[in-house]
């Protein structure tokens, strides 16, 4: 199934735009989940899956969280991918680039042996960088386009052409999208680029948007500016305040409660 189907499917059986963002930190887990288990890693990520498998669009695993465990996190990194509900998007966020024949084995580890459904990819190199991505027509390559931390301008803000480079980024977007396979992310913290680049897009390219709740985010802007005329293709990413949200026994409860409250918040203002 391509990527889009999939997730028009899902969006529309959970009604929700909602990303969890499963970026495991063992200082944040609860601490009597390493007390009482071998595999807490695996046990907290269970959990909070299983508690918002009904509430998200999209599970988003950052590749750093994992890679910090070393072999184990990669380990890890499979179990719960596996776990995941088949007709949810699995995200896999390692920011992926390099020259053409290195990009490919990238896109080979993230696309075949992890079998993700889509990726996010960082544009610095060009076309040749991101194609290997690109040739997996039903996988999505979300391409880097305004990212949400405070020095995102330094560079994405130098105008050239008398055009910012993030809209550069936008409208490469659109023409390496020609087998509906890409997407732009673009931060939460910047609502007046999300809706410059949401107009400079397609109505049907999909924008991934990382930066609420921890990073502050305006649920609203971010609904209006960031989805299409329809409400979709939009993908609201939050991870630490989801996952975060209980240090104790109830914690998969509390990140259920978390969840409910920004898809509802969410869908409010589709
Ligand atoms: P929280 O701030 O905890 O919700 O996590 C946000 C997640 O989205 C982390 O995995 C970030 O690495 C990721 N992210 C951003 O925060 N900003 C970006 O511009 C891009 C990403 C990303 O590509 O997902």
């Amino acid at each position: 199934m391509k990527f889009k189907e999939k997730l028009e499917k899902i969006v529309s059986k959970n009604n929700s735009l909602l990303c969890v963002g499963l970026d495991i930190d063992k200082d944040k887990i609860p601490n009597y989940l390493v007390k009482k288990y071998k595999d807490p890693f695996f046990e907290f990520n269970k959990k909070i899956i299983d508690s918002t498998k009904d509430l998200v669009c999209a599970y988003k695993l950052n590749m750093a969280f994992y890679e910090a465990l070393g072999v184990e996190g990669f380990i890890l990194l499979q179990k719960t991918i596996k776990h995941i509900p088949q007709d949810i998007i699995v995200i896999l966020d390692g920011k992926r680039n390099d020259i053409g024949n290195t990009a490919k084995k990238y896109a080979q580890s993230l696309f075949e042996i992890y079998d993700c459904d889509a990726a996010t990819v960082n544009p610095y190199l060009g076309f040749d960088g991101v194609k290997p991505f690109l040739d997996y027509k039903d996988k999505c390559s979300f391409v880097l386009c305004r990212t949400s931390n405070p020095s995102a301008g330094e560079i994405q803000d130098i105008k050239a052409k008398n055009i910012f480079v993030y809209e550069k980024v936008a409208k490469l977007i659109k023409e390496w999208n020609a087998h509906d396979n890409c997407g732009a992310v673009v931060g939460a913290t910047y609502p007046d680029e999300l809706k410059k680049i949401r107009k400079i897009l397609d109505e049907d390219i999909p924008i991934l948007i990382p930066g609420i709740g921890a990073q502050g985010g305006d649920v609203k802007k971010t609904v209006e500016y960031g989805t299409n005329q329809d409400g979709n293709m939009a993908i609201i990413v939050s991870s630490r305040s989801i996952i975060y949200s209980g240090k104790d026994i109830d914690f998969a409860e509390k990140s259920k409660n978390a969840a409910t409250d920004l898809r509802d918040k969410i869908n409010k203002y589709r």
